[in-house]
């Protein structure tokens, strides 16, 4: 008996020695060393950024937790524990509930719905204990989410405590986009890429917090889209590319799946289906769409403006009634990009009735129309937004119309213009643009008379007559597209080349862990690991 509770006695001592020792290690003070978060290596560039000079120690006993009962929160936790995983190995449990005793949190929070707020705004406050992301919406979560990812160093520090630990700069972080629209376009219509392909582009625009992806789905080389009412148009204008290659198209199955799989990162889809003109596909499945007086043959070069649809028969819009129908049926953004741009053998007269159908059929299945620039001559409804891509004209016609525009400058946007004169893919109609060229201009400045209010946001488009790979498409978007990220997200003030080149320098290792094969032009010092860098303008 008296054994027995001696044996207890000491069995309840050493717990309770236990229990003081783990806490005396949880309470244990560490000395981070001196941190600076102005200093990070962010893109976009937050609107506000305030330093508190010390860190908060990610590491193995780190837990996620998100607001309780909102699942889009979860499953923002969710990614980012896996985004970690992927940069650092470490398991981070989210809305674990039996995981009470952890120190270090990173809170994942939902602001009041009614605090009025830019939808895509976030705050990040980090402490040496917590991390508090917060935000009205999982959406403004997520873009924070990105923000936190390029604030994890490369390499983690092993001597401050018996953890490994990855240093995050303490500090707060009050961010939202100057711009509402922040597109990429990718044409996979001159050449086909495939599902895998437009993912891996996904995962890389998200991560700079651009949230749409505006698919060019057709083209006189190629039809992308399967239509189930009009199969023919996959499967005989599906069969052909620039150069003679196999061509290709996206089942609805796997549009559907790019979809989804675009707003689980929260980016819209915008598809397009170019019209009038660049139809030569479209009409060599079904002739009776033609309208340029000739026979209809493939067509596998890069001319562009001898092509379009009669645009004056009754069929030719009943055909265009199921395309729109079937494509909006599968997509649940907002928009319907029409084409438009340069119907060089449809009559002045006959473009303008045609857009205006168009737009009306667009309108009856609750979309808002694209169309490139040329589309402001139609009677169209003031909702229905033009996109400039060379004809400054057309875009003040649009802003005296009461029409919104999206920046698409072929001088700068355009990531398919060769970077120099020995660039190995690209056209250079618009010129050279090399990486500083492409980063310095302003949306609000770019045009006399189409101002802020006037502008949707940007869209850097990537034609794809002189590319046909992953890699190919990565050497002209990457670096260039990083660029336009910013300029579609960060205030003029926060911008600076000077500044950008080296924050750019330091995505190296983000890009190597993605296999992204970029152009290395040498304007950049592309650094392997990660070095401070100068402080802001306006600080
Ligand atoms: C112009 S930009 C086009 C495309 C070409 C591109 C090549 C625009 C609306 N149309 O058809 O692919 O140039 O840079």
């Amino acid at each position: 008996m008296k054994r027995n509770s001696l044996l207890k006695s000491i069995l309840i001592f050493t717990a309770v020695l236990a229990i003081t020792a783990c806490e005396q290690e949880k309470n244990k003070v560490i000395n981070f060393p001196k941190t600076d978060l102005a200093m990070e290596n962010m893109i976009p560039m937050p609107l506000k950024v305030n330093a508190s000079n010390s860190a908060f120690g990610l590491d193995q006993n780190t837990v996620i937790h998100t607001s309780p009962n909102m699942e889009e929160f979860h499953e923002v936790g969710e990614y980012l524990s896996e985004k970690i995983k992927w940069q650092t190995q470490l398991d981070i449990a989210v809305n674990d509930i039996q995981n009470t005793s952890s120190n270090r949190v990173i809170f994942i929070k939902q602001l009041d719905e009614n605090t009025p707020s830019n939808k895509e705004a976030y705050e990040l406050t980090i402490l040496q204990d917590s991390i508090i992301l917060s935000s009205t919406t999982a959406e403004g979560a997520f873009r924070g989410v990105q923000t936190l990812r390029q604030l994890i160093p490369e390499t983690s520090n092993d001597t401050l405590s018996d953890t490994e630990m990855w240093l995050i700069p303490s500090g707060e972080i009050a961010d939202h986009p100057n711009f509402e629209y922040r597109g990429a376009m990718l044409d996979v219509a001159r050449h086909f890429f495939s599902v895998k392909d437009v993912k891996k582009y996904i995962d890389l625009l998200a991560y700079y917090k651009i949230n749409s992806l505006h698919l060019h789905l057709t083209d006189d080389q190629g039809w992308r889209i399967e239509i189930k009412s009009w199969p023919k148009l996959t499967e005989v204008g599906g069969s052909t590319e620039v150069g003679g290659g196999p061509g290709g198209f996206y089942t609805q199955e796997d549009y559907k799946e790019l979809v989804a799989y675009a707003a689980s990162q929260y980016i819209t889809i915008i598809p397009e289906v170019d019209m009038p003109g660049h139809t030569n596909a479209a009409s060599l499945a079904y002739p009776f769409l033609n309208g340029n007086g000739k026979k209809v043959e493939p067509y596998t070069g890069i001319d562009v403006g001898f092509s379009t649809f009669d645009t004056r028969k009754d069929t030719v819009y009943a055909f265009i009634d199921d395309v729109v129908r079937e494509i909006s049926e599968m997509t649940p953004g907002p928009y319907f990009h029409a084409g438009g741009d340069e119907s060089l053998v449809t009559k002045k007269d006959d473009f303008n009735y045609f857009i205006s159908r168009v737009d009306k059929i667009v309108k009856k299945y609750d979309k808002r129309m694209i169309g490139w620039d040329e589309i402001v001559h139609a009677d169209i409804d003031t909702t229905a937004i033009a996109q400039f891509w060379s004809n400054e004209e057309n875009a003040k016609i649009a802003v005296e119309k009461g029409m919104k525009v999206i920046l698409s400058p072929g001088k700068k946007a355009y990531l398919d213009m060769k970077y120099d004169t020995v660039s190995k893919y690209g056209l250079h109609w618009a010129g050279y643009i090399p990486v500083d060229t492409a980063y310095i201009w302003s949306p609000e400045y770019y045009i006399k008379g189409v101002n802020k209010e006037n502008i949707l946001g940007v869209e850097a488009p990537l034609w794809s007559e002189t590319i046909t790979n992953m890699e190919e498409l990565e050497y002209l978007a990457f670096p260039r597209v990083i660029g336009h990220a910013e300029i579609g997200w960060s205030t003029e003030e926060n911008r600076d080349w000077e500044n950008y080149k080296v924050r750019l320098g330091n995505q190296t290792p983000f890009l190597d862990r993605m296999n992204v094969k970029y152009y290395p032009s040498e304007l950049i010092e592309w650094k392997k690991q990660t070095l401070p860098i100068k402080p802001r303008l306006k600080d």
